[in-house]
């Protein structure tokens, strides 16, 4: 069935009606206009309070983006995810990271198999084992217990345990050690290693295809810096896999009982709640993990059934279609106060870049509509001091989420309290500026942030925060009409370098273009000097 794209829908023509009719008004004039705004513009749920009114919206701009989300249908397939339909039509399969967090005991029957059964049986194996290296009855070929866990895997298999693994680590267990090895410049792996010994370290090789050459790569690397200390009987007790291909984990020589499984409807940017999330395991414990779950899956629940007026996930999805789209808003920002959150923009630069950066719907055609925005951040109040000049008094329009808690995770002195009144000044200064005589120093305001708040960053809170900002990307492209779950982009690039390698040790004609025949003959003249 072929359907109407939406930038000529109705909806969307009255929606630009309504971006050209409050286009001049001010956040200062809304709020002035209306002083119920903050009230009527803050949702309180799932754990968040989250603080829409310095957007630059009214209430009826939140209804007609409520139209629009009724509009491409988002509650509809919301519902066809969850239930495992496969809407990742270019693939041909289910998307069905939310079964990853439903509790033990519930059943999700998926073209005749309860995915939901052989989730818990993974976690199940992965708790025994996390349990078993945790209290050091895991040990060594040397005999001694594990100290140090290296993950090895890029992309989704890094992304998130990395940033999940710094977001908890005051809830972590200190006296081990956790690395993460992804980039194939080998003074990642190097500077991995460097202090560690191989009779207490394991590596985790974490690849849902186990054919991607960085891991593969740093892999074998690991593996011949542990046998050359160790012999070759040390890979069953220090090395273990997490993947969907037993056939690839077996020919690499990790023993599949030492394997983790995982599932194709599992997308790699989706997949930190799988066993891809095992150092994170390892680090807090398989409770610790369970918990992380749980905030999750309080988050499924609420875009589940919140309505979409109060439905957090849907609301920030929304706000991000009407800047983009509406105020040709080119990037968002993302600016946690919380400095263990601060690989948190990484990881949702590549959820967010590379589920919506594309350029072609679910049906072939071209997106004539500006789609996935460019997201970027560092934690405050480090960025206040480099790069919020611009948010502030720059040319273009920056929406920004502000993420901060109410509890100090590591208390010391007025810090936080600190911490946090620089967030409320940042948002108040942006919305309302400073008039100034001299231009130089005026501050227009006007520029919209979005504030999310919680109690303390938690496991719980940081699976929340992750599945609100899974479901708004899953909102925006669903408007957008893309398929969010596949990564062409990604893949092109895992195959051109290949053939390039073999060029460079040697002397034989090159077939490139120009540029890159010239910059390869530079290197090879240059690499052994
Ligand atoms: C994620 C992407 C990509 C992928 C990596 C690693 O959604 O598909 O980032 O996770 O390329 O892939 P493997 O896990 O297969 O090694």
């Amino acid at each position: 069935m072929t359907t109407t794209p939406i930038s000529q829908t109705e909806i969307w023509r009255r929606l630009a009606d309504h971006a050209t009719a409050i286009e001049g008004a001010t956040l200062a004039q809304l709020f002035a206009d209306d002083p119920g705004r903050a009230a009527s513009l803050t949702v309180e749920a799932a754990g968040l309070h989250v603080d829409f009114s310095k957007n630059r919206m009214t209430v009826e701009t939140r209804d007609l983006l409520v139209e629009l989300a009724a509009t491409a249908d988002v509650a509809g397939r919301r519902d066809a995810m969850f239930a495992g339909a496969r809407i990742n039509t270019t693939e041909d399969r289910s998307v069905l990271h939310t079964a990853l967090r439903r509790p033990k005991g519930d059943s999700l029957i998926v073209e005749g198999v309860d995915v939901v059964a052989d989730v818990h049986r993974v976690l199940d194996k992965m708790a025994a084992f996390s349990d078993e290296v945790r209290r050091g009855r895991w040990v060594g070929a040397t005999g001694r217990p594990i100290e140090a866990v290296v993950n090895i895997g890029i992309g989704g298999s890094d992304l998130g345990p990395a940033m999940a693994y710094r977001a908890l680590r005051p809830h972590s267990d200190r006296d081990r050690t956790f690395r993460f090895v992804s980039n194939i410049d080998p003074t990642d792996l190097h500077e991995a290693l460097v202090d560690l010994d191989p009779a207490t370290t394991m590596f985790i090789v974490v690849s849902k295809t186990f054919g991607t050459i960085e891991t593969l790569t740093n892999a074998r690397s690991a593996r011949a810096w542990l046998t050359g200390a160790l012999g070759e009987e040390a890979v069953a007790k220090h090395f273990v896999a997490v993947s969907t291909s037993a056939e690839r984990v077996a020919e690499f020589g990790i023993d599949t009982t030492n394997m983790f499984e995982f599932w194709d409807w599992v997308g790699g940017r989706y997949s930190v709640p799988s066993a891809v999330g095992l150092s994170l395991m390892l680090a807090i414990g398989p409770d610790g993990f369970h918990r992380f779950l749980a905030g999750m899956r309080e988050m499924d629940e609420h875009f589940l059934s919140a309505p979409p007026e109060r439905n957090l996930p849907m609301l920030m999805g929304l706000l991000g279609v009407w800047y983009t789209n509406f105020f040709a808003a080119q990037s968002t920002a993302v600016l946690p106060y919380a400095d263990h959150l601060s690989r948190f923009p990484a990881y949702l630069q590549q959820l967010d870049m590379e589920s919506n950066g594309k350029g072609v719907d679910r049906e072939g055609r071209t997106v004539i509509v500006d789609s996935g925005p460019i997201v970027w951040g560092e934690p405050g109040t480090n960025g206040q001091h480099a790069f919020y000049q611009l948010i502030h008094q720059g040319t273009r329009l920056i929406p920004a989420d502000f993420i901060g808690f109410s509890h100090a995770t590591d208390p010391i002195g007025a810090h936080h309290d600190l911490l946090m009144a620089n967030l409320f000044a940042q948002t108040e200064a942006l919305a309302f500026g400073q008039d100034h005589d001299d231009p130089q120093r005026r501050f227009t305001g006007n520029r919209p942030t979005t504030t999310i708040l919680g109690d303390r960053l938690d496991p719980e809170a940081l699976g929340r925060l992750i599945a609100l900002y899974e479901h708004k990307v899953f909102t925006m492209g669903t408007i957008w009409g893309i398929n969010s779950f596949d990564q062409f982009g990604v893949e092109l690039g895992k195959v051109l370098a290949v053939a390039i390698e073999p060029e460079l040790a040697g002397d034989g004609d090159l077939d490139h273009d120009g540029s890159t025949n010239a910059l390869i003959r530079w290197y090879r003249a240059n690499r052994l000097g």
